[in-house]
């Protein structure tokens, strides 16, 4: 209770109309091992929304990374976060979108959240044994311990029962693929998923592709993007370049 207490005070005390993204720490090439956080966080820079972060209390009131406070209110949920900032603050990241283009972009969105996601942790936690995983982490000795140990099974059983984990390893290689070849055909020859410039779309499929782009380093997950689709890995360094140009300042460096 003391320890909560302490914490509500320091959420409350951000600052008016100043979001703090509560969220894992700084990863080794990418800033977020979460593809929501880094969608959340991509969304308040180029939304230009005041934030500071919070790496102590990652997990919100539905159990999930990242969680937001703002004015006094948590928001829990990447996606509803997106949904009550655009309102709270009029952004118009997505005006410039006809309503067809606005389907399509939001379908990419749901396939890169929905399904991308779970493909990228399968291989991530359970087939590849967070071996790749902590390589691109700093975790300390406990976790580069525990952590295998619990999320290789934990993840095998989530993604069971989610339906992906059932497939063979190549089956789910092939899905991931696929998934990355739709992304592909969907961006095109534009430079975001938005047009000339990124739309709230990008935020979210720009933090999934990242996964692959940066903490996947050496593996065929990472080739998907920079060998299997290159217009995806143009598309990363180009959203790394707008977004996250002290990307490299955010990076946690090895102990
Ligand atoms: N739909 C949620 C998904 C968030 C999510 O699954 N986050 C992961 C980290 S990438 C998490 O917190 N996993 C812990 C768990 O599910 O127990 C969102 O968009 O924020």
């Amino acid at each position: 209770m003391g320890r909560l207490w302490f914490h509500r005070k320091e959420w409350d005390s951000t600052g008016q109309d100043v979001v703090l993204l509560h969220q894992f720490r700084r990863g080794r090439f990418c800033p977020n091992l979460s593809p929501f956080a880094l969608k959340v966080e991509a969304f308040l820079r180029l939304a230009n929304i005041r934030y500071k972060i919070d790496e102590e209390t990652p997990f919100g009131p539905k159990g999930k990374c990242p969680w937001i406070t703002i004015n006094r209110e948590d928001i829990a949920d990447s996606e509803m976060v997106l949904d009550d900032l655009t309102e709270r603050f009029n952004v118009q990241l997505d005006s410039q979108l006809e309503t067809r283009e606005a389907a399509v972009v939001e379908s990419a969105r749901v396939l890169a959240d929905e399904h991308l996601f779970w493909c990228v942790i399968a291989w991530r936690y359970w087939l590849d044994g967070c071996t790749t995983f902590l390589k691109t982490q700093t975790f300390g000795r406990f976790l580069n311990i525990a952590f295998p140990f619990f999320m290789k099974k934990g993840t095998k059983k989530r993604t069971e029962e989610q339906g992906l984990g059932v497939h063979s390893p190549e089956e789910i290689y092939q899905i991931c693929k696929k998934d990355c070849n739709t992304l592909a055909g969907i961006l095109g020859d534009r430079p975001f998923f938005g047009g000339e410039n990124p739309c709230r779309a990008d935020c979210a499929v720009f933090g999934q592709l990242a996964q692959l782009m940066w903490n996947a380093p050496g593996t065929r997950y990472e080739a998907l993007v920079t060998v299997d689709n290159p217009s995806l890995a143009l598309y990363c360094i180009r959203m790394k370049e707008k977004v996250f140009p002290d990307w490299d300042l955010l990076l946690a460096h090895p102990k």
